[in-house]
């Protein structure tokens, strides 16, 4: 077998596989004559780790032989210990149009090339076989990476050599995207001779500092927090106030202790083979030591949902081939707060007797919403600080307030009576998209067939987002008739504020005999037709936070349980 040496990994970090400005002028003339491909979020990290050499001993994508034996023995053919494929997938289309010896040029979203790839192979992936040998499971239903695997990557894959001209472009946190080269150089310059890598993809706490100070306690190393910066990550969090939090970690540690850096890794969530592939990552980036926790890269890890993988078996793979990829594991252990010591202890070292302190992120959410205490045991006050800018508290925050129902149950009147109140409130700006505005103007071109009604209601929701996402106030009246749309709405929403569906429930005989625009006698006269209540469906909201008949409320009395709600929500004070 393979075993790595150090020094050899160091002298080859040296390099990467970007080409000299000479070669570069030369591919880039001759790319006019070579086939093009647009590259995706998750194939530029693909790109990025192979042209910085954190994918070594990889020097392009996998070889069909290689592929092969890391689906079944988690090594390359030559042996070295390997545990994910590294594959360019292409669709059946461009697939056609390659052969081997072909150069690939590989752009980035913009066009702008990357790299050249010298095709060697091109072949149909076995998709089950794939996710069997990688997941465990062929069930995409069971497993994210699997569900990724079978619907978001293309049934094609190329293996060949990269010329690289550039590393994809960043222009966020620039100082953190340090490559494997660079870090060997850092660690070198600091005498840093033992550094223990540590991998999240979440905001860290207090407790994590405890965890990852006794595992570098305990091999006497310094640390490298080297979070994901690929695609978002299990919690709701931008990555902006992430990579600002992990700033302000990493500011409570002992001086010249700790190196934060990014990482572009599109993650597998392979469980035990995800882990091992991130230690030979760190490894390529001059760890000496890798820190594990139980259960490391499983799918469901962190959150309440029970492990796909068996607890501790990511922990024994890395051990067992710790001497051949030249990197120690760590073993992670959980920490919680004692309250009669007022200090962190491993969860296994706590007794029965002890009375353990903690918060869970939803809990965490919760308290930063109504603007409540976040004790210091549990974070620091820097990271709760960009905390508090990403959740403000929900007085702070924007909202929707979608309002649906048939023509004339008081949609319109309602929202230009919340209109004129937050006007005058002055706390917010305030936008009102009532039904007949947007059909005016943003959805000019569209019918009232379900096709366009739904973009219609998609198009509202995407806007509201956007103000809800500026801290204003959306007023949408659309009629909305169905439960799809309006949950997509919802779900473009939520993220960003609050989202509060207002069913207006008056019925359809009242709303007829208002009629105020004559669309139910046009509707009855056989004028007009797919009228919502008398030809065509409307599907009435199944849980709205307000469900709210005008038949004998005035319009002030409807607004007026708008703001009752709003107000116990916290949006309003
Ligand atoms: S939808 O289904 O949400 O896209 O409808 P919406 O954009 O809110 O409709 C705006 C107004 O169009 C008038 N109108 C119709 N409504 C329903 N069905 C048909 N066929 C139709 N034709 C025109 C109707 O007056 C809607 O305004 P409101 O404010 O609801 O009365």
């Amino acid at each position: 077998m393979a075993n790595m040496n150090s020094e050899k990994i160091q002298n080859l970090h040296s390099e990467n596989l970007l080409v000299h400005f000479r070669r570069i002028e030369r591919l880039k003339q001759e790319a006019t004559r070579h086939f093009s491909l647009d590259l995706n979020q998750r194939q530029m990290c693909d790109l990025e780790l192979l042209l910085n050499r954190a994918f070594y001993p990889l020097a392009g994508y996998m070889e069909r032989e290689d592929y092969e034996s890391v689906l079944n023995h988690m090594r390359l053919s030559d042996g070295t210990v390997w545990p994910i494929p590294v594959t360019l997938d292409v669709s059946m289309d461009t697939a056609q149009k390659l052969e081997p010896g072909q150069p690939l040029a590989l752009r980035d979203e913009e066009g702008f090339m990357l790299a050249v790839l010298t095709v060697k192979e091109v072949w149909q992936q076995d998709r089950q076989r794939h996710a069997l040998a990688v997941f465990g499971t062929d069930d995409p239903r069971r497993h994210p990476g699997v569900y990724r695997l079978f619907h978001e990557t293309e049934a094609w894959f190329v293996s060949g050599t990269l010329e690289g001209l550039h590393l994809p472009m960043h222009y966020d946190f620039t100082e953190l995207r340090i490559t494997p080269a660079e870090t060997h150089r850092v660690f070198t310059q600091r005498g840093w001779r033992n550094v223990a890598g540590f991998q999240t993809e979440r905001h860290l706490h207090c407790a994590h500092r405890e965890m990852v100070l006794r595992g570098a306690r305990e091999a006497g190393a310094n640390l490298f927090i080297h979070p994901v910066a690929g695609r978002a990550g299990p919690n709701d969090l931008d990555h902006f106030t992430l990579v600002r939090c992990y700033q302000e970690f990493i500011k409570n540690f002992p001086k010249n202790m700790v190196q934060l850096g990014l990482l572009p890794l599109e993650r597998r969530l392979a469980g035990p083979r995800q882990a091992l592939w991130e230690a030979v990552i760190r490894r390529n980036y001059g760890c000496t030591h890798y820190m594990v926790s139980e259960d490391h890269g499983d799918p469901f890890a962190g959150n309440s949902q029970e492990r796909f993988y068996p607890l501790g078996a990511a922990q024994e793979l890395v051990k067992s081939l710790e001497d051949e990829i030249d990197i120690r594991m760590i073993p992670l252990k959980k920490m919680v707060y004692v309250e009669d010591k007022a200090q962190y202890f491993p969860l296994d070292q706590v007794d029965p007797g002890m009375q353990v302190k903690e918060i869970s992120s939803a809990e965490l959410r919760r308290r930063l919403e109504f603007d409540l205490e976040i004790p210091e045991w549990f974070s620091f006050p820097g990271v709760v600080l960009e905390l508090k800018k990403a959740y403000p508290p929900r007085h702070e925050q924007g909202f929707t307030v979608f309002i649906t129902g048939l023509s004339g149950a008081g949609k319109s009147t309602l929202a230009k009576v919340l209109y004129v109140r937050f006007m005058e409130m002055r706390e917010r700006p305030v936008t009102l998209l009532d039904g007949d505005i947007v059909r005016k103007n943003l959805s000019s071109e569209l019918d009232f067939s379900r096709k366009h009604r739904n973009l219609n209601v998609q198009r509202i929701g995407f806007v509201a987002s956007e103000i809800t996402k500026n801290r204003g106030i959306a007023l949408c009246a659309p009629i909305a008739p169905f439960a799809r749309s309006r949950q997509t709405a919802r779900e473009m929403v939520a993220p960003h504020g609050g989202f509060i569906e207002v069913y207006m429930s008056t019925p359809l005989e009242i709303c007829e005999q208002r009629d105020r625009k004559g669309i139910y006698a046009k509707a009855r006269a056989g004028i007009i037709k797919g009228v919502t209540g008398i030809y065509d469906p409307y599907e009435p909201p199944e849980q709205p936070e307000l469900k709210i008949d005008t038949t004998s409320l005035t319009p002030t009395e409807a607004a007026q349980e708008v703001f009752l709600f709003l107000e116990e929500q916290g949006y309003i004070r």
